[in-house]
């Protein structure tokens, strides 16, 4: 069986990735901080086999261990690395940000996608026409208004994966970025501390684009004949031109 490793599948996207790459029949390795979120969808994925671990993916040592401890049947045959943990902290002027905020997001956006593609690509190259998909952000693409670190930080998933793209064409490693607009997902509630008023306030008056929408995108890519490789997907809501213009109701 082949399978494929997600980071933050407790929730959102990645969690909607793992039930579309189960339907594509993969066996996943699903990690995230949260372990009890991480054990419901398990019970729920129990048609193929699913390995869970808690992982923080800004600490190197963790990622290290928990990937060199996959189970040798996993780690012969891991064909897919979702890079999609992550996160924004804030929103506003940079001067009036936090940098426990600004860490946060560099941490876990550019360094954690580091220490997770160095340690499972060596996986990867076992097999070629393997995938890494890494998910980005239309913040990726462009600044808005208060984004500055976030934006920074996908920039650089951005650059990463053009630069993979180049590492991993003599192993024949399909490398693809996908960039969503407004997903509504608990983005929004880790963005504002919590505060869920203005959480859902982002996705008033349109209809935000959902995890099963991201999830299908990678249903889509990974199941594209072994001489295709989906580089860059920007996908946003159809009331969203761009990472600021929204049509409002
Ligand atoms: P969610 O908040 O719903 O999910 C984020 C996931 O990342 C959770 O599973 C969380 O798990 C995990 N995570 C966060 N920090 C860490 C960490 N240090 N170590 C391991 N896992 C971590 O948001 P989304 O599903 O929307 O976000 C997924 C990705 O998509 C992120 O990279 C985000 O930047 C990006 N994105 C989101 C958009 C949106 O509008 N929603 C649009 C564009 C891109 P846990 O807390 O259990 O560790
Ligand atoms: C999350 C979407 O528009 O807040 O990456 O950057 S946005």
């Amino acid at each position: 069986m082949k399978y494929a490793i997600i980071t933050g599948a407790s929730s959102g996207f990645g969690a909607a990735i793992a039930k579309e790459l189960q339907e594509l029949g993969y066996g996943l390795v699903l990690l995230a901080r949260r372990i009890d979120r991480l054990e419901e969808l398990q019970k729920k994925l129990s048609q193929t086999p699913v390995y869970i671990a808690q992982l923080d993916v800004c600490q190197e040592e963790q990622v290290k261990n928990v990937i060199s401890n996959l189970p040798r049947e996993i780690a012969e045959n891991c064909f897919i690395l979702v890079n999609n943990a992550g996160l924004a902290v804030g929103r506003g002027p940079l001067d009036t940000g936090l940098s426990e905020d600004w860490n946060r997001m560099l941490d876990t956006n550019v360094k954690g996608l580091l220490y997770m593609s160095h340690a499972v690509i060596p996986l990867l190259k076992k097999h070629p026409y393997s995938h890494l998909i890494n998910i980005s952000s239309i913040a990726g693409k462009e600044v808005y208004a208060g984004g500055n670190v976030y934006c920074a930080s996908k920039h650089a998933v951005d650059a990463l994966s053009k630069a993979l793209r180049i590492d991993l064409l003599p192993h024949q490693i399909k490398v693809s970025n996908i960039a969503p607009g407004a997903a509504e997902t608990e983005f929004s509630l880790v963005r504002f501390k919590g505060d869920a008023q203005t959480a859902a306030s982002v996705y008033d008056g349109f209809a935000a684009l959902q995890a099963i929408d991201i999830a299908q995108t990678v249903a889509f890519i990974v199941s594209r004949p072994a001489h295709v490789s989906i580089a860059d997907v920007t996908i946003m809501p159809t009331a969203q031109a761009n990472g600021s213009l929204f049509h409002k109701k």
